[in-house]
């Protein structure tokens, strides 16, 4: 009787552990994803391509993705004026000097990221990073990233 029970409980801890971990990779929550003003946000990726729809362009916020050299920056996320509702435009920037020319021209804040979107609009305007135009259109949430991850 006592091995039984021991033996329930663990099952019971393990199934617990692996259902809170299963939950979490099934719902598709990503790790840190893009910076807003400096701050991180994570999302949980839908499988959305709105591509195609005519939306008008005010109906999008933008993400600026750095081709994986970077987390992305987006100019918006809940709480501002603007934002959107999580629909989202993607611009792919290149960066006709590199890398670490963006950050020496447009890291304004010196943290060694381009995590605002003042520091992608100097990153322009300085011709260090150069917009390609929008590559997707899709839908995703936009969450804080907790402090304690
Ligand atoms: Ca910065």
């Amino acid at each position: 009787m006592r091995t039984r029970t021991r033996i329930a409980m663990f099952a019971l801890a393990t199934v617990a552990a692996l259902g809170g971990t299963s939950t979490a990779h099934a719902a598709g929550i990503s790790g840190p994803a893009f910076y807003v003003d400096g701050v991180m946000y994570r999302t949980v990726a839908t499988p959305t391509d709105l591509s195609g729809t005519g939306a008008p362009a005010q109906s999008w916020d933008t993400i600026y993705s750095f081709g994986g050299v970077q987390p992305s920056v987006a100019t918006s996320a809940p709480g501002y004026p603007d934002f959107n509702g999580g629909r989202w435009m993607v611009h792919a920037l290149a960066l006709p000097h590199g890398y670490a020319a963006l950050l020496a021209s447009s890291d304004l804040n010196h943290d060694g990221v381009i995590d605002t979107t003042a520091e992608v609009t100097t990153g322009l305007s300085a011709g260090d990073a150069v917009d390609q135009g929008v590559v997707k259109y899709f839908v995703c949430t936009v969450n804080k990233v907790p402090a304690n991850s």
